[in-house]
């Protein structure tokens, strides 16, 4: 048993790893020009959905499980979907409700409604706003946008720090930083400034084995740099990852004739393995058209996602829990095991290093599946085998495992 120092995570970054599953929204200019990166000079008018039901977004989130939701309330093309003070680049500018529309706070209600966490993204890149070329100036812009979001929509979750179009650009993190600090003390900060939680590193959804929740130095804040994270004194060396994916291939907002792209039961499920199965969070975007309802095609999909999840891992046919070196788990007679979840009690930081799991057979004990970190969560699928009885054996850790699940 090793004696290195634990990083810990904060009480708020438990609770936030305990919802494992965010449903993310892309909407906005982007949904009506068939585009994924407007560049800030399409007009308002053209943001009008006749049909917009913020309600039924979230409500498809929690039918299907997810736990929180993030929305773009503003993409890099600098269109507000609330009706900012800073720029009349927004809904209010737009024909949709006469202007007086706020899609940030119908989701934000919506969310009230479902008992849903909210969250935002606010790009700090963008390609409308004139002064963003005058450094103090856009600081200033961006910070009221921000103060804004984090005053007038009820608690946040998370704050969504997109890296995209900003590489080698400064932001005045510290101020940035602190009114999240100052608003929102509760929200988890996404992959800028001081991030409380990190990007995992690509847009396919999945994180590596082993993804420790310790924070990782070559944590990019874009797919279009190699720049690493840079980040202010006093992140947290706790700093667990978030993997995001679009539904629909590599689209993010919904685009005409595009259903082609839904990805497969199979391809979300291997997501999920690969995210959540190796203790990272899912945030699934799932993008509204352009009358401003998620399309049914991808409403079916995300349900049959979460039918075949609830499916698998709602009722576990045997589970423990305990601390120390070894754990047994006792079967009911013999039962075909094909997978194993496992879930330390991160509150005490990430103990295992090392382990195997074991079955019982022939009065012997043969292993079965190995690995390293354990963390939040391991979904450790196997070759199926038939046993009576399962061991969990921790070969390293630093102090004494803690482990809070152990279910087949
Ligand atoms: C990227 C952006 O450029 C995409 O448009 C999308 O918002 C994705 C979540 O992040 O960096």
């Amino acid at each position: 048993m090793g004696n290195e120092e634990l990083a810990l995570p904060s009480k708020q970054q438990v609770a936030w790893q305990n919802l494992e599953l965010g449903f993310y929204v892309h909407f906005g200019m982007n949904t009506f020009c068939d585009q994924e990166w407007g560049d800030g000079t399409d007009p308002p008018e053209k943001f009008n959905p006749t049909n917009l039901d913020a309600n039924q977004w979230v409500r498809l989130a929690k039918e299907a499980g997810f736990q929180y939701f993030v929305l773009t309330a503003k993409h890099h093309d600098g269109v507000c979907l609330w009706p900012t003070e800073t720029t009349d680049y927004s809904v209010k500018s737009s024909p949709w409700k006469g202007g007086k529309g706020v899609v940030v706070r119908e989701c934000a209600e919506a969310c009230v409604e479902f008992d849903m966490p909210f969250g935002v993204y606010l790009s700090p890149w963008d390609r409308h706003e004139p002064c963003y070329t005058d450094k103090k100036a856009y600081d200033d812009f961006y910070c009221q946008q921000l103060t804004e979001l984090l005053t007038q929509y009820g608690p946040i979750i998370e704050v969504w720090f997109d890296g995209a179009g900003s590489e080698n650009r400064e932001y005045d993190w510290e101020r940035i930083i602190g009114i999240v600090k100052k608003y929102q003390p509760d929200a988890m900060i996404f992959n800028m400034g001081q991030p409380t939680i990190r990007w995992v590193g690509n847009e396919d959804g999945v994180a590596p084995y082993p993804c420790w929740n310790t924070r990782n130095t070559d944590a990019k804040i874009s797919m279009f740099t190699d720049q690493e994270g840079q980040w202010l004194p006093g992140t947290p060396k706790w700093l667990p990852a978030e993997c995001d994916v679009p539904l629909r291939g590599e689209h993010w907002f919904w685009h005409p004739n595009d259903e082609h792209n839904i990805r497969s039961l199979d391809n979300l499920l291997d997501i999920y393995y690969r995210s959540v199965g190796h203790g990272t969070n899912l945030l699934l975007n799932v993008t509204p058209d352009n009358q401003g309802l998620i399309p049914d095609a991808d409403r079916q999909r995300v349900l049959e996602f979460a039918r075949e999840i609830e499916k698998r891992f709602a009722t576990p046919l045997a589970r423990t829990a305990g601390e120390g070196d070894e754990l047994i788990l006792e079967l009911s007679g013999e039962v075909e095991v094909d997978t194993v979840m496992l879930q330390e009690d991160i509150q005490h930081g990430e103990r295992v290093r090392k382990y195997v799991i074991e079955s019982f057979e022939d009065g012997g004990w043969y292993v079965i599946g190995e690995g390293s970190a354990i963390g939040h969560k391991r979904i450790q699928q196997i070759t199926p085998v038939k046993t009576t009885k399962l061991r969990l054996r921790v070969i390293e850790s630093v102090k004494e495992a803690k482990i809070i699940d152990f279910t087949i």
